[in-house]
C-alpha cells in the first residue's frame, strides 16, 4: 500500500488537503502507473490507456454539462470569497486556467522529449498575480472551456508510444504522461465540484 508521501509525487501544485481529497481515488491508478515504471515489460499500460480513455471521456461530458451551470453564476457571486482564506469561483476556476496552461505544456512536451522536467507551480501566488477575482466572469468560462476542448483533444490524440514519457514535476519523483492526463482531468472534476456543489 502506498503512502501518504509517495501521493506527493503526483503534483506539488496540489494542496495538501486537495492529496487527501483525491486520496482514495489515486490510490488504484498510482499503482498501475508505478508498476509501468518498474516493470515497463508488462501489460499495465494496457490498464493505464483505459483509465485515460474513460478519463477523456469524463472531460468530454464535463465540458458539455458545466458551461451552463458556471453561466447562470453571477459576475458578482462568482467574485465572493466564502471565508477571508478561500477563492471565489473566479480564482478557482482561474486555477484551473493555470493548470490547463501548464499541463499543456507536459501534454506536448511528454511527446516530444524522452523525458520532462516540468516546473512546480505556486497557486496562491499565480491566483494572486493574474487577479482573477476582478476579471468578467464570462471571459473565464469561455478561455477555460476552449483551453480545455483542446487538451481534450490532445488527449484523444496522444501518441500511444508516449504514454510513458517520465514527467517530473517541481523535482518531484516522475510519472507516466498517461497518468498526468487522468490526474488532470481528477483535479478539474474537484474543483468543479467546489464551485458547482451538489447542484
Ligand atoms: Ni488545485
Amino acid at each position: 500500500m502506498l503512502t501518504g508521501s509517495s501521493l506527493r509525487i503526483f503534483g506539488s501544485e496540489r494542496a495538501k488537503t486537495e492529496s487527501r481529497v483525491h486520496g482514495a481515488k489515486l490510490y488504484s491508478v498510482l499503482r498501475v502507473a508505478i508498476g509501468q515504471q518498474l516493470r515497463p515489460g508488462d501489460n499495465g499500460i494496457e490498464v493505464g490507456m483505459h483509465a485515460l480513455d474513460e478519463a477523456a471521456d469524463r472531460l468530454a461530458r464535463l465540458l458539455e454539462t458545466t458551461p451552463p451551470r458556471l453561466a447562470a453564476i453571477t459576475n458578482d457571486d462568482a467574485a465572493r470569497r466564502s471565508g477571508p482564506d478561500r477563492w471565489a469561483p473566479k480564482e478557482i476556476l482561474g486555477h484551473l486556467i493555470d493548470s490547463a496552461g501548464n499541463n499543456h505544456q507536459r501534454f506536448v512536451r511528454g511527446q516530444l522529449s524522452p523525458s520532462v522536467d516540468s516546473p512546480g507551480y505556486a497557486q496562491e501566488s499565480w491566483v494572486a498575480a493574474q487577479s482573477y477575482v476582478t476579471e468578467p466572469w464570462p471571459d473565464l468560462i469561455n478561455l477555460w472551456l476552449l483551453f480545455n476542448r483542446h487538451l481534450l483533444h490532445v488527449m484523444r490524440h496522444v501518441r500511444e508510444d508516449a504514454l510513458e514519457t517520465p514527467i517530473a514535476i517541481g523535482g518531484e519523483p516522475p510519472v507516466p504522461l498517461s497518468f498526468v492526463m487522468i490526474d488532470y482531468v481528477r483535479h478539474l472534476e474537484h474543483h468543479l465540484a467546489q464551485i458547482l456543489g451538489s447542484n
